[in-house]
């Protein structure tokens, strides 16, 4: 057989061997069985000064030809086999649990505010939310809260520096005019969310912080239904061995008002009777005049109180500041 008659069969065994190598160890093989220094190939290629002059431009062509084919086919199962080695072995089970890795915590006012609204939630409240730079009106006026009452005072609320007197509002009450200013009774919400003061921070104060009011307004209210809900509310948070009683007190908004004071045996661990924990009282008749609802229809009941207080007190935290310096080593205790 002469040497132009080889050149067809071998190349046709080598692409044969070449793309039907399993991995790219025997791909490997392949090669240099056939184009490396001892291959097949590279032995035939060897061979072309043998031939006569007449003979050899077409054996070169022809071989040249091949070895254009064997590389182009070398390189595609190359790339197949890597592509191969590169995915995993077994089948991926999309349906096992994810990989457990320390996914931070929620930060103890966030857990406290929760627990709370998990608890009103229980007996129908639902969460309202509203506007943190508010107006005199939704603020103050809206609330009964007399023109010259010092809580307006440029000493103890931020006021913006815009020509009409927005500021930040000192407590939630205002979400809850503007609820009522849209919706007519019943309602039955709670408002948390961040309020502004200008204190001074020490231990117990910061100019910013946490509050929740609820507001419950319908037919034939009562402060009995007052008393009851807030004794539910604060046995969740607080512990079932918790009582509450209630102290007379004076807000513009609500008549007749109280300061809500509880007991248990962490009060009694502070070596303490009593402590005040939050105020409430029946919504004044103006109110509902200033929302357009008709006293002499509805009813209801309103209440603050301090999240970061109620916070300090279940974990025993003695200095309100901790809640905002975001230091790892006191946010990863809850
Ligand atoms: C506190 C406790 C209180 C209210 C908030 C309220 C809201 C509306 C109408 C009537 Cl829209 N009252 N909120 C009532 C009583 C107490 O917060 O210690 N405040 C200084």
């Amino acid at each position: 057989m002469s040497l132009l008659n080889e050149i067809e069969p071998l190349k046709q065994a080598a692409l044969a061997e070449l793309k039907s190598a399993a991995d790219l160890a025997a791909l490997d093989q392949a090669k240099g069985a056939y184009v490396g220094p001892n291959g097949k190939f590279t032995a035939l290629m060897k061979q072309l000064g043998t031939l006569s002059k007449e003979e050899r431009p077409a054996a070169g062509k022809l071989i040249n030809q091949a070895k254009v084919e064997l590389e182009t086919a070398l390189a595609e199962r190359r790339s197949e086999l890597e592509l191969k080695a590169a995915l995993p072995k077994e089948p991926t089970d999309f349906t096992l649990p994810g990989r457990r890795r320390p996914l931070g915590k929620l930060h103890p006012l966030t857990q406290v505010t929760e627990d709370i609204i998990r608890s009103f939630r229980k007996i129908g409240f639902v969460v309202a939310d509203g506007p943190e730079i508010e107006d005199e009106y939704h603020c103050f006026d809206a609330l009964n809260t007399p023109a010259d009452h010092p809580a307006r005072d440029l000493q103890d609320t931020f006021y913006l520096n815009t020509t009409d007197k927005q500021l930040l509002r000192t407590h939630t009450s205002s979400v809850q005019i503007r609820v009522m200013k849209k919706q007519q009774p019943p309602v039955r919400i709670i408002v948390p969310g961040r309020v502004y003061r200008r204190d001074n921070a020490d231990a117990t104060h910061n100019p910013t912080f946490h509050q929740i009011e609820g507001l419950y307004v319908d037919k034939n209210v009562t402060v009995g239904d007052l008393k009851g809900t807030v004794e539910f509310v604060f046995r969740e948070l607080l512990g079932k061995d918790t009582k509450i009683r209630f102290r007379p007190h004076y807000f513009s908004y609500t008549e007749p008002s109280f300061e809500i004071d509880f007991q248990n045996a962490l009060v009694k661990k502070l070596g303490k009777d009593w402590l005040e924990i939050a105020g409430c009282g029946m919504v004044h008749p103006q109110v509902f005049e200033n929302v357009n609802y008709d006293p002499e229809v509805w009813t209801g009941w309103a209440f603050g109180f301090g999240i970061e207080r109620i916070a300090m007190i279940r974990y025993g935290i003695n200095d309100i500041r901790l809640f905002y310096e975001n230091d790892v080593r006191f946010l990863r205790q809850f």
